[in-house]
């Protein structure tokens, strides 16, 4: 209510506004792209017949096999979801407790399997152009405690992967990325799934490429793909013997079903995202007070997300305002990566997690919105929230 106070104070006419520009029914950040549900039930016909759901089905194989094409890498092992994709990537690699130096500037799910591993975070600052883990900081965070590195391709803009995997080499230690949001990013034409002992896909609804809940592991290690298709079967080797203490981590025919139906569109997808993206490049550049991303050297891009960062004495909003006064607008961007995880209760005491350590990640959490991208999200629609911040920006202003 004090938000709502204080922002009507602020942008003087915004009922009216609102009334005006805003949308009838919400326009979220994400929208999953559907596979035509004839399409999908005709798929499901098979499944029906074989009454094989789960456990290595004809889907999931072809399934494996589509990915490993059109992704471009050696090894894919499916996953009912992205974190447990990470969570058992941690345990094939047999880390054996330690530290694990990580960021802060992602979702919950990356830092919480450290834990789920008994393995310690150590977090570094982000490099503000990328979001990402900053090299200079990893290096000067390594311990002979430390046993991996968990960079995360955050938005899908590529790490500094080359910087972090000589990092890696040079004190013997893997590099594990979480590329849940980079599916199909390209680094001078290669997969960024290629870097790394493992890196782990996640394929939510909210994600490039979906299968409703899923994930995946990618590596080019044979020794690693076969530890992990063990690991997310329990561990179990044949009927009588089970080589280590796995989980179940697997995915349905349902999922793959799904999943096969989409990988087809994906690059369709993708494109409808970054005309989108265009739009509110075009629209939004030299609007004061907002900093848009530029699209990385090098780097095919997924248009996964679009985030940018809000200066608030600049833009006569800050984030939170802007945040607020768009969803009057029916428009629910999203605060992704705000709150850091090393703020949460079980990190902020890690003496890594110190504000003072991670300055430019708490800037940028506290500044970074993310706009609606979706592939069936309208030009226009795009073009109408261009308009909303920039009215925004001119009635806060005034
Ligand atoms: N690592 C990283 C870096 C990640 O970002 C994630 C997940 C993971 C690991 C773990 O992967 P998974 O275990 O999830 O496979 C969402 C997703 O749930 C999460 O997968 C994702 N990252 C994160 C960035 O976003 P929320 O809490 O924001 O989701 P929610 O329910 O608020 O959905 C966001 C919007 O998407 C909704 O406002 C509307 C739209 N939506 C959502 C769903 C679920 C739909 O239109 N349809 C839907 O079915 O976390």
């Amino acid at each position: 209510m004090d938000a709502e106070k204080s922002l009507a104070a602020r942008v003087p006419g915004l009922d009216g506004l609102a009334v005006r520009l805003g949308f009838s029914e919400p326009v979220y950040v994400t929208r999953p792209a559907l596979p035509s549900l004839g399409d999908y039930t005709r798929l499901l016909e098979g499944v029906w017949d074989r009454r094989w759901l789960t456990n290595d089905g004809e889907l999931h194989q072809r399934l494996e096999a589509a990915l490993q094409e059109h992704l471009g890498v050696r090894h894919v092992s499916l996953f009912c979801n992205g974190t447990l994709s990470l969570l058992v990537a941690l345990q094939a690699l047999d880390l054996g407790g330690g530290e694990v130096v990580t960021t802060p500037f992602t979702f919950p799910a990356t830092t919480n399997v450290l834990h789920w591993n008994r393995l310690e975070p150590v977090f570094c600052d982000i490099d503000p152009a990328t979001f990402n883990i900053d090299p200079g900081r990893v290096a000067a965070a390594i311990t002979p405690r430390t046993k991996a590195i968990l960079a995360v391709h955050v938005y899908g803009i590529p790490c500094d992967v080359e910087a972090l995997e000589a990092i890696g080499n040079r004190h013997g230690i893997p590099v594990i990325y979480d590329a849940a949001h980079a599916f199909g990013v390209r680094v001078d034409g290669r997969s960024v799934l290629g870097w790394g002992a493992v890196s782990s896909l996640s394929f939510h609804a909210t994600k490039l490429f979906t299968t409703a809940e899923g994930g995946a592991l990618a590596c080019s290690d044979p020794a690693l793909d076969r530890r992990i298709r063990s690991l997310k079967n329990f561990g179990i080797a044949d009927e009588e013997t089970v080589l280590a203490p796995g989980i179940n981590a697997k995915m349905s025919e349902l999922q793959a079903a799904f999943g096969l139906l989409r990988l087809p569109e994906t690059a369709g997808e993708s494109a409808a995202r970054g005309r989108v993206a265009g739009v509110y490049r075009d629209g939004l550049a030299g609007v004061p007070g907002l900093t848009l991303p530029a699209p990385p050297p090098r780097v095919t891009p997924n248009h996964a997300y679009f985030p940018l960062l809000v200066d608030g004495a600049e833009f006569g909003l800050d984030r939170d305002g802007l945040y607020t006064a768009l969803r009057r607008f029916n428009v629910v961007a999203r605060k992704y990566f705000y709150p850091l995880t090393s703020t949460h209760e079980w990190n902020r005491e890690l003496p890594s997690a110190a504000p003072e350590n991670l300055p430019v990640a708490n800037r940028t959490a506290g500044r970074v919105l993310c706009l609606p991208v979706y592939g069936s999200l309208a030009l226009e629609d795009a073009a109408r929230i261009v308009e909303i911040i920039r009215v925004l920006h001119g009635a806060a202003r005034s």
